[in-house]
């Protein structure tokens, strides 16, 4: 099976990252291509920076289904950004990394806490997590205050805010997991989960195994309502319909 992972900023070493988090978790049979646009912004932090990072994340997605259609995709950012319009678009099942990372943590604890980077970036999960009717699992989402590419930064106090954070979770929150909410902590689960001595779930890994699972069971996105595709019609201006050829 072929698993395309999109993240939709345009941060190469990110997208690496979150590349080489899936393939140490990905099943035998399982290719992992990781991408990302070429146009956009460096880091998605709030609602302006997803809200530019859709379109490119859309085309790469109307890309793949042109040249060669995955299996399943990603969305390698964990505010889950066009994640239903990238539904639309696809035939194979879409996973965004928040969505799946909450999903894993409410099976393996009774409450957890979210540890993403900026204060701004804290009301789009808190919005998700009442999306997905997972809100009342969730003891509350932290802020370590960490720009989203200190974490590309070698010896950045990224880690040590992270572990800060997750620290008054189990103490403060009666957290009994952590979620790490970026695609950029990817590489530190393990051993914040050692250090913590709680289950550290990455949004990578658990869209990984949850896009293996759905491609398995033959499940595909639904193609009635919301996630049907879209009506074809004119865009004016610098946008082309994702479905005109
Ligand atoms: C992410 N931003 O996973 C989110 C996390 C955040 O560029 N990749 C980003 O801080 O919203």
């Amino acid at each position: 099976m072929r698993l395309v992972l999109i993240n939709p900023n345009t941060t190469a070493s990110m997208t690496a990252k979150a590349g080489a988090a899936a393939r140490a978790v990905a099943a035998a049979g399982t290719e992992i291509v990781a991408i990302n646009p070429a146009a956009g912004p460096v880091s998605i932090e709030g609602y302006v920076d997803e809200a530019y990072a859709v379109p490119g994340l859309l085309d790469e997605i109307a890309r793949c289904e042109r040249s060669a259609p995955a299996d399943g995709y990603i969305v390698a950012c964990f505010d889950d950004t066009g994640l239903d319009a990238a539904r639309c678009l696809a035939r194979a099942p879409v996973v965004g990394i928040g969505e799946a990372a909450f999903h894993l943590a409410s099976l393996v604890a009774g409450r957890f806490s979210v540890i993403t980077t900026l204060s701004r970036s804290v009301p789009a999960l808190e919005h998700n997590l009442v999306k997905y009717g997972l809100a009342a699992r969730c003891a509350r989402v932290r802020a370590a205050e960490v720009p989203v590419l200190s974490l590309e930064e070698p010896g950045s106090p990224a880690r040590a805010r992270i572990g800060a954070e997750i620290a008054a979770a189990l103490r403060d929150d009666r957290a009994e997991a952590i979620v790490l909410g970026c695609a950029g902590m990817a590489d530190l689960a393990a051993s914040l989960a050692a250090e913590h001595g709680v289950p550290v779930i990455d949004g990578v890994a658990a869209a990984v195994k949850l896009a293996e699972a759905l491609a398995a069971l033959g499940l595909r996105t639904a193609r009635v309502g919301g996630y049907a595709p879209p009506a074809l019609k004119p865009y004016l201006g610098r946008f082309q319909h994702p479905l005109a050829t």
